[in-house]
């Protein structure tokens, strides 16, 4: 009699931006990133009212606020808001759709709208949403009138959290947030995941037995720690060979005496190798994308079926996903914990594959053993370093850029620290994500990693952690240019230095003017004391990693490149100056 009561209380005439602010909180929303705009200030004053349940993170940039928004998604399995302006506001924020839909992130992206009675004029920032983002979200929607609010956002959460996730847009009419409506808020429903079927756990166990070189690749972004443990409990425990898919290397940890490496971009060849002669691939939670397939080639199209092909087991939360590109000899839909746990608790079989296992962790020390490298800053050591100072529960997040190679290959995460990146190959993702990420988690470690490329496109959201009063570090790997595209070039046109040498300012300067803490560091053994001193700094703090420009990847210099380039144009004496990347990189800083 009570509830009925209170319920119907709450049925009260409100404002649509308010209903959509109780809309958020009834769904669990708990965190709001946005850069503001005019036309979204009734739902702005909405959030005012729920500032006690609901954060509202004031960002620098657009692309700033939704790559936090999906970093909250990766780093809890639970969506949050995104809220940008129509227009140019969007589109710098599609960005952040663009990383949720192809890293299958929960998220929701509200866009304010133009005024309905405006609508198909070109109005001032007009776009169709559904159209912009068709390609981009899983649903694209908009409100129109301010009684369906809660309906549409509790639909929205739905489509966001269920199958595969992914980003939900939602446009909001200007007026309809002003507009008043009489309905209820709805909260969540219990829905129950979707469970392995027992028979087909039963055939993956009798293949899993009959098997001799298995190799298990994990990846997929829905997996709670639980999840986690119980899908270590199954691979360690029958031995299994573990390869993880492209920037989700966390989810298996790194010492274990069953972890190949990861295959990514740039992934070891030796383990690609290995993965070929695999007899039996189990590929749990991953989708089976370009990167970790290395562009497609890794399994016979045809699966098992064509003379030779690899037999594969693909377990994913949605069928549509299953046999897309390559066809297995079975495929589980399954929520991955829940597929974890079936799997967690079979018998553990006899593993006559441990020789292979044992293979395959060597080609693993092998990647991680420290080589000595040219130049006085050894990063394969100071990832090593770094492995020693990270908190057991770290998040560390990453931008796209050869730099990535340096902590994918040297460093081995636990089971309770996360390594979250984009794997559409998004620049500028790595720093709002540490912002955010500490922002939600404000007593972990957070760590961003950088190129200097990425960090000048979204590094003044270093801003927004002064703002809410948290301190991540940065580490900007400084070669003073778009390395990636630079090993590309010289591997394609040697020596045609063309678009991707930088010019860049002081970056520990650049985070002083902030207040924050900023170190250079050139040489191998002044990297852990720098790093220490930024983590007692309390204080935002950028770390600059003064690297040798000819060293291009953890596996190539641009000589080895220049040697082994495909395409021959001739060569020119200019090409030489232009190597040495405008020189500033090797220069000491006195600091
Ligand atoms: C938003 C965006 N723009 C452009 C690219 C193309 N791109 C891929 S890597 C890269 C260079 C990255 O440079 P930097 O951040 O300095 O890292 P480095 O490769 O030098 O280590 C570029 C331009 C991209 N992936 N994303
Ligand atoms: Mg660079």
């Amino acid at each position: 009699m009570e509830l009925a009561q209170a319920r119907k209380a709450r049925v009260i005439a409100r404002p649509g931006g308010r209903i959509l602010a109780d809309a958020l909180v009834a769904q669990g929303i708990d965190h709001v990133f946005s850069v503001p705009g005019e036309s979204f200030l009734d739902t702005l004053d909405g959030l005012y009212a729920v500032r006690q349940k609901l954060k509202l993170v004031t960002c620098r940039f657009e692309a700033g606020a939704v790559n936090m928004a999906e970093a909250y998604g990766k780093l809890t399995g639970r969506p949050a808001a995104a809220f940008v302006t129509r227009g140019p506001g969007a589109c710098h924020g599609s960005i952040g759709a663009h990383i949720a839909m192809q890293d299958s992130t929960p998220m929701l992206l509200f866009v304010g709208q133009i005024p309905f009675e405006e609508t198909d004029r070109e109005s001032f920032q007009e776009i169709d949403y559904r159209r912009m983002f068709a390609p981009i979200a899983k649903w694209v929607t908009q409100i129109d009138e301010a009684k369906r609010i809660p309906e549409i956002v509790a639909h929205a959460v739905d489509v966001a959290t269920s199958g595969r996730p992914g980003p939900v847009v939602i446009a909001l009419s200007e007026e309809m947030q002003k507009h008043m409506a009489e309905v209820p808020d709805l909260g969540r429903v219990p829905v129950s995941k979707p469970h392995p079927d027992p028979a087909a756990i039963d055939q993956l166990m009798t293949m899993l037995a009959r098997a001799r070189r298995p190799l298990a690749v994990l990846g997929g972004s829905s997996w709670s720690p639980t999840g986690r443990a119980a899908i270590r409990d199954f691979l360690l425990g029958n031995h299994v060979p573990v390869a993880t898919g492209f920037r989700r290397q966390a989810l298996y940890d790194g010492s274990l005496p069953n972890f190949a490496g990861d295959l990514g971009v740039g992934a070891d060849p030796a383990l690609i190798a290995k993965a070929r002669e695999a007899d039996l691939v189990l590929a749990i939670g991953t989708r089976l994308g370009e990167p970790v397939t290395q562009g497609y080639t890794l399994f016979d199209m045809a699966g098992q079926h064509g003379a030779g092909g690899v037999p594969m087991v693909h377990v994913y939360p949605d069928g549509a996903e299953i046999g897309r590109v390559f066809r297995p000899a079975l495929g589980i839909v399954s929520d991955l914990d829940a597929f974890a746990r079936a799997v967690a608790a079979r018998e553990k079989l006899r593993a006559p594959w441990a020789g292979w296992t044992d293979e395959l962790r060597a080609l693993r020390e092998a990647q991680r053993a420290v080589r000595p490298y040219a130049g006085t800053l050894n990063l394969a050591q100071a990832m090593r370093d770094l492995e020693g100072l990270l908190a057991p529960d770290a998040i560390l997040t990453t931008d796209a850029g050869n730099f990535a190679g340096w902590p994918t290959r040297f460093l081995n995460f636990s089971e309770d620290q996360r390594y979250i990146g984009p794997t559409n190959g998004a620049m500028g993702y790595s720093v709002p994500a540490a912002v955010g990420a500490k922002i939600v988690f404000p007593d972990r470690m957070v760590v961003a990693f950088v190129g200097d490329g990425g960090f000048l496109m979204t590094g003044q959201e270093i801003a927004t952690a002064f703002h809410h009063g948290v301190a991540p570090i940065v580490l900007v790997f400084n070669n003073e240019m778009y390395g990636t595209v630079r090993m590309y070039q010289e591997r394609a046109y040697p020596g045609r230095v063309s678009g991707t040498a930088l010019t860049n300012p002081d970056f520990a300067k650049f985070i002083e003017a902030f207040g924050g803490y900023g170190e250079v560091v050139t040489e191998t053994a002044a990297f852990a004391p720098a790093f220490r001193r930024a983590m007692e700094s309390g204080q935002p703090a950028v770390i600059e990693l003064r690297m040798n420009p000819e060293q291009i990847s953890t596996r190539a210099t641009i000589a080895d490149l220049r040697a082994g380039g495909t395409a021959k144009p001739k060569r020119r004496p200019a090409v030489k100056r232009a190597t040495a990347a405008a020189g500033r990189a090797g220069k000491p800083k006195k600091r």
